[in-house]
């Protein structure tokens, strides 16, 4: 073997860096960075090259930890879980990493002596936003607790060129959708791999040899190169790693083409490759059908299980042994082309035997359900991947075993007979799995005895759990509301680290929910937020905000089952209301502010709608001179995780209204709680286990639960009864739509009539219980002492709701992996 180092030891050694800790050394590393990494001067730097520099300062910081993180992993070879997941929702990066490497304040120092602010360097950095709302950014909040918990996770995604549209909001209302450059201005964050690549096969033939083999050759090979996001833990060196794919051309482009003369061919093939990890899909629930979607699919799970079994070969541990190293989380159905992938490699390339193979397989994988469920019709995917196509055949014919009935036989096949016929992704993932989660316990029970009820007949309950999902107490408290923080520190009289790693330890809160002095303070961060809000709001949309109001949000994709119509009716019904009295008898309502924010998928025309609904009614409450004090609403356009960052820590009341049963979990509801906002919400996905644990009277429920559900659509269907009768009050305000209110009436008629014929998402059977709910909002707020109680005691009991928890549950109940400390120095 050669020797290592090559040269003097003592040399090496003395010349390795470690972690900039101290003032004097950032200070340096950070102008080193504006003079050779930037190549600018120091006279003429702007925010944007200080943040740069400041950037690569940081990550020289990040690469340290995380090389080493990667060495102790080799060496200790503990079993790994992998997260696959199209998408991951990172948002901004930089303040992130300083809080979680304890740097912030020397930073700050630095920054500060260089004349330069932190907080407005913090507002340069482009959101990562290579996902569509809670399955992706679930998925970043797991990577952090992960870090943070020293477990052996790694991500793995797409390196999307461009991310999540900008959505602009034209002057009557329309979205109008931006593409998302989020490269432009380079990424500090990511470390190029361009030496780990594999080649990736598509559409060709797959020809039967013996054994269940074949030989698939052919079509298209496109490269898939690495890139590396280094995820810090908090409060340890532990540095995970988030492994994105890119596309690109094997060969630069088809040489015989450009020799040949024919240029424009030359670069259509290269242009095909790179296509693939262009842009993200933004249809979120609904994207199946096309073609290229299935291609992002398949040359991501074919990428990441190639350098899985890479790494896992570099053990030179025999194959049967592979689940005992590796455990692949599936997020929802879009990786599940990895089950037949993995049988390929297992079959084609190690020439394993079915059993042996199948064996393997079905220890490996683990399938988190977050929805209903996509198919894939076949011609597309017999056309675009043989081999798999032949594969899932083979687990019909050869692992279907269920006995019974020819319905239940039917339903519980990969395929669906019709035309055309379609593969049922979410029975593939079930049968390949070693076990099924949903992501709250009222939508785990909706798994297993509706979507899923036949399986767990076949294979027995405990295959099925739950893991209630969480967020991150580091990004959604301590970084977006420092204030917060900072208090519960002082109060608690424990190290931040301590609580903000054990979440639990909030509860030590409740006791100074009697305290007055506490409740100022309380109260005083809470008004500090709403004005960081209301500046925001007057520096973007150039109007004020009343902070004395309360203030009302709802955040999320625009969707008819989330019922952002709901709310702006119930805001249309508090106008009409307030129209009619008297100017004294106004001045004793409770002032509100209504804040909305949410993309619409671009081709979803109702969502659209609803925007241009909330947009105009917005136009005439803000400018109505009898109403304005005591009503105002808001579209915040372009939603993302930095403007969530703002909005969350300031609301006094949050919106989670879907229709019962149809939100699986909801994460930005326990976003709200551990700020101390309280909920409106129905009884559906984690509302009722956040009620569970700050005590139903700190929530205001409304709504038909999920078991009348069924009945009532049903009723719209065969026995309608029209809106007048049933809500007398929401039929009142559907006409002042129509009439034309809020713009041309007839603009809306395709929403309100959803509405009005068969209200599959019953806005009329909720619309009098959710303004009753609205009103002991109001009542509850007048009693201002009695209010805060609530908001100290909501964060107080939001412990069981850190992704620590659930990356905890996983980490035991399903992946059986182990926390692996990178102690100072080991490596
Ligand atoms: O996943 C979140 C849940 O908290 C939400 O309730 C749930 O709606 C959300 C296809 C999805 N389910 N399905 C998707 C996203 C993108 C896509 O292409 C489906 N997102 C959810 C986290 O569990």
């Amino acid at each position: 073997k050669e020797k290592w180092p090559r040269g003097d030891e003592k040399t090496w050694k003395d010349a390795i860096r470690g972690v900039a800790s101290d003032t004097p050394t950032i200070t340096k590393s950070i102008v080193n960075h504006v003079q050779t990494s930037l190549a600018r001067q120091p006279h003429n730097l702007d925010d944007l090259g200080a943040y740069q520099a400041s950037a690569l300062s940081v990550r020289d910081n990040l690469i340290v930890n995380w090389n080493e993180t990667q060495l102790h992993y080799t060496r200790k070879a503990p079993k790994r879980a992998y997260y696959l997941s199209l998408e991951f929702l990172m948002g901004r990066t930089l303040d992130n990493a300083l809080l979680n490497l304890g740097l912030k304040n020397k930073y700050n120092d630095s920054i500060t002596g260089l004349g330069f602010n932190l907080e407005d360097l913090i507002d340069k950095e482009r959101d990562a936003a290579l996902g569509n709302g809670g399955l992706g950014r679930l998925a970043a909040c797991y990577l952090d607790s992960s870090a943070s918990q020293e477990l052996p996770v790694w991500g793995y995604g797409l390196r999307y060129k461009y991310g999540i549209f900008q959505q602009l909001i034209a002057p009557d209302g329309q979205q109008l959708e931006a593409p998302d450059p989020w490269l432009d201005n380079q990424n500090p964050w990511e470390l190029p791999r361009l030496d780990v690549t594999y080649e990736v096969r598509f559409y060709g033939h797959a020809e039967r040899t013996e054994n269940g083999r074949a030989i698939w050759s052919g079509g298209q090979e496109v490269l898939a190169v690495a890139y590396d996001v280094m995820i810090p833990g908090y409060d340890t060196k532990n540095t995970n790693n988030l492994r994105l794919w890119e596309s690109k051309p094997k060969r630069g482009f088809d040489l015989n083409s450009f020799n040949a003369g024919n240029y424009e061919q030359a670069v259509e093939s290269s242009n095909s490759a790179a296509a693939i990890t262009a842009v993200l899909y933004p249809n979120d629930h609904t994207t199946f059908g096309k073609e290229l979607r299935l291609k992002q699919q398949y040359f991501w799970t074919a990428a990441s299980l190639a350098d899985i079994m890479r790494r896992f070969k570099n053990m030179e541990k025999p194959i049967s042994e592979f689940p005992d190293y590796v455990a692949i989380q599936l997020n929802d159905t879009h990786p599940t082309l990895a089950i037949p992938e993995l049988m390929r490699v297992l079959l084609d390339d190690e020439e394993l035997s079915w059993a042996e193979a199948w064996q393997i397989t079905t220890n490996t994988f683990f399938f988190t359900n977050h929805t209903v469920l996509p198919k894939w019709p076949i011609p597309l995917m017999e056309q675009l991947l043989p081999r798999h196509m032949q594969i899932i055949y083979d687990i019909v014919t050869v692992e279907k075993q269920f006995p019974g009935d020819r319905d239940r036989l039917a339903r519980m096949s990969i395929i669906e007979e019709g035309i055309p016929k379609q593969v049922r992704m979410a029975n593939l993932a079930c049968i390949g799995s070693r076990k099924v989660n949903g992501v709250a316990e009222l939508h785990s029970e909706l798994v297993r005895t509706t979507i899923m009820k036949d399986f767990v007949e076949h294979y027995g309950v405990s295959k099925f759990g739950n893991v209630t999902n969480g967020i991150t107490p580091r990004r959604w408290l301590d970084q977006c509301n420092p204030g917060l923080s900072t208090l519960i520190t002082e109060s608690l009289k424990i190290p931040k680290a301590a609580w903000l790693k054990d979440l639990y330890k909030l509860e030590g809160l409740l006791p100074f929910a009697e305290k007055a002095d506490f409740q100022k303070r309380w109260a005083a961060v809470k008004l500090s937020n709403k004005r960081r809000l209301a500046h925001y709001v007057e520096t973007t949309l150039g109007v004020s905000v009343n902070t004395a109001a309360m203030f009302d949000v709802q955040i999320k994709r625009l969707h008819e089952y989330k019922r952002q119509s709901l709310n702006i009716l119930g805001v249309i019904h508090r106008y009409l209301l307030l129209k009619t009295l008297t100017p004294a008898q106004r001045k004793k309502v409770v002032p509100k502010v209504v804040f909305f924010a949410g993309k619409a998928a671009p081709g979803y025309f109702i969502a659209k709608l609803i925007i241009r609904l909330i947009v105009n009614v917005a136009r005439v409450l803000n400018s109505d001179p009898d109403t304005k004090e005591y009503l105002t609403v808001f579209f915040l356009p372009d939603y993302s995780v930095s403007l969530a960052e703002i909005l969350i820590p300031a609301s006094d009341i949050s919106q989670h209204i879907s229709t019962a049963g149809t939100e699986a979990s909801g994460t930005s509801n326990m976003k709200f709680c551990l700020n101390g906002g309280l909920l409106v919400g129905t009884v559906d996905g984690a509302n009722i286990e956040i009620a569970e644990e700050v005590g139903e009277s700190n929530v205001f429920f409304f709504g038909h639960l999920t078991p009348a559900v069924e009945d009532l659509r049903y009723q719209h269907l065969y026995h309608p009864v029209p809106v007048e009768q049933k809500s007398p009050a929401l039929a009142a305000v559907l006409n002042e739509v129509s009439a034309g209110r809020f713009g041309d009436g007839g603009v809306y008629e395709p929403l309100l009539n959803t509405i009005r014929q068969h209200d599959y998402y019953l806005l009329t059977d909720d619309f009098d219980s959710y303004i009753r709910a609205l009103d002991m909002v109001d009542e509850a707020y007048q009693d201002r002492t009695e209010w805060i109680k609530k908001s100290i005691r909501t964060t107080a009991k939001m412990g069981k709701f850190s992704s620590d928890r659930a990356i905890q549950d996983y980490a035991q109940e399903y992946w059986n992996i182990e926390s692996t400390k990178l102690e100072n120095g080991t490596a």
